[in-house]
């Protein structure tokens, strides 16, 4: 075994999923058509200043229009998997109430889609588009919100509960409530850090009844998750602990133990006293899941800020002009410039980190089954004279990646799956169009894809479960 992660010819085990992810409002655009309403992104986006180029969501990859032939590519591509969210807006447009059923139709094809081509549906039911509606009434630091959304997820039950193979109540929770409510550079932009907060618990509130609704709704026999975006911090154990807990504990510990850590509640004491969570909460928030999602991209390297320099911040976002994504330890910790080679996004390639993460939940909760729901990067990648896009170096962060989760399988961790981000390069959120994550293609003058080098490998990976060379 190779220690740089480079090795091929591995093989996963049988059963292995390979999947690819989208979301939304990356992808659909058709943003008002068949009684969508507005969510917090379409108005985040049309805000001046708040998107690279002012881009939005409108259109982007059309996937509206061609979900059919998308549906033909995954297929191509031999997808086992196919892990989408479903636009809250288009389901219930002003978040409570009324229901769209020509929301609930396009869903619903699309999970026939997939199941009429062998492809397994893997349903998000938030990934960031939250009725606007919702938001005018105080967003996720209001406690209504998570009411609204157990109500969402009965509809969704009770529409696609029969079909749809795995149910996932929220993607990555510390970006909706900290870059969101807190540092500010995702909708709806706010810069409140004990607010933030308060989102936190609220989304944890709703993922836990979330699941209870879908379970008591849905009667097909689907697994249910829940994918978090959790981080590896690295450097100096005091200012590691800070960003765990901010960071991935404030999620896992409520949700996988049902309690709050108390370091994290003395970290955030001058925010808040955590008077939000009432009794009964957190036996609602822990509830069983089938399966843990974990989307993993970089590492981060910290250590405690002295405060008598300038602080350095470079924990992969934009800057914050006064925001935080840390509420409790930003004007603690410090992120330090990360080592070795780095994306487009200028986030570091480390798979090691993507090793050392699985080998922790292994070790924090050594019954739960884990699955990669989000990996890949953004490169420079352009078509060639040949009309390929030869991005090697997406090929070699995937090999190197999928290395690593196959090493951890070796090593004893429960992981049942991979899905690469991205089928189709999309709307990088805050950073528009300008940032390709796709392994295939997207042309957005004519909405022509072309299926990259990666997305060949990863065919090749898909369709014999084994690394290729
Ligand atoms: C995911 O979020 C999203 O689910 C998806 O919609 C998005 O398109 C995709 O990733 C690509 O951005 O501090 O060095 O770890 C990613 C969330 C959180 C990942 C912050 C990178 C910062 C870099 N991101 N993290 S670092």
């Amino acid at each position: 075994r190779s220690a740089d992660f480079r090795d091929s010819g591995l093989r996963f085990p049988t059963g292995f999923t390979f999947g690819s992810a989208t979301a939304s409002y990356q992808v659909e655009g058709a943003a008002n058509e068949d009684g969508r309403g507005p969510s917090i992104w379409d108005t985040f986006s049309r805000t001046p200043g708040k998107v690279w180029n002012g881009d939005t969501g409108d259109v982007a990859c059309d996937h509206y229009h061609r979900w059919e032939s998308d549906l033909d590519l995954m297929a191509d591509l031999g997808l086992g998997a196919y892990r989408f969210s479903i636009a809250w807006p288009r389901i219930i447009p002003t978040g409570r109430g009324a229901v769209n059923q020509a929301g609930i139709d396009f869903y619903s094809r699309l999970v026939d889609g997939l199941l009429a081509r062998g492809i397994r549906p893997v349903a998000t039911l938030y990934h960031w588009d939250l009725p606007q509606t919702l938001e005018d009434a105080g967003g996720w630091p209001a406690r209504e919100t998570a009411d609204a959304f157990a109500e969402y997820a009965s509809v969704l039950g009770a529409a696609l509960g029969d079909r749809v193979h795995t149910w996932t109540t929220l993607n990555e929770p510390w970006c909706t409530a900290y870059l969101g409510y807190g540092q500010g550079g995702h909708a709806p932009g706010r810069r409140e850090p004990a607010a933030s907060l308060a989102a936190a618990h609220h989304l944890n509130l709703a993922h836990g009844r979330a699941l209870q609704a879908l379970r008591a709704t849905s009667t097909g026999s689907p697994e249910y998750s829940v994918t978090l975006n959790l981080h590896v911090a690295r450097g100096e154990a005091e200012a590691v602990r800070r960003i765990d807990a901010v960071g991935n504990r404030v999620f896992t510990s409520p949700m996988l133990r049902g309690v709050y850590d108390d370091d994290l509640i003395a970290d955030t004491a001058a925010l808040t006293d955590w008077s939000f969570v009432r009794d009964g909460d957190l036996a609602e928030i822990h509830q069983p899941i089938d399966v843990l999602g974990v989307n993993y991209y970089s590492t981060n390297t910290v250590r405690l800020w002295s405060g008598d320099a300038p602080r350095q911040s470079n924990d992969g976002h934009k800057p914050a002009d006064g925001g935080t994504a840390w509420p409790g330890s930003d004007d603690v910790v410090e992120f330090l410039p990360q080592p070795g080679p780095h994306t487009a996004m200028d986030w570091n390639i480390a798979p090691d980190g993507l090793l050392e993460l699985l080998h922790t939940l292994r070790d924090r909760f050594p019954e739960q089954p884990l699955m990669i729901t989000e990996n890949g990067a953004a490169f420079e990648d352009a078509v060639s004279g040949d009309g390929g896009v030869h991005d090697a170096e997406r090929v070699d962060y995937l090999r190197r990646h999928l290395t690593a989760a196959h090493r951890a399988i070796e090593d004893g961790v429960d992981l049942r799956g991979y899905f690469v981000w991205s089928l189709l390069d999309n709307f990088e959120w805050g950073y528009g169009y300008a940032k390709r994550f796709g392994v295939v293609r997207v042309d957005f003058d004519d909405q022509t894809r072309t299926v990259k080098d990666s997305g060949h490998w990863f065919r090749g990976l898909a369709t014999t479960g084994v690394i290729p060379e």
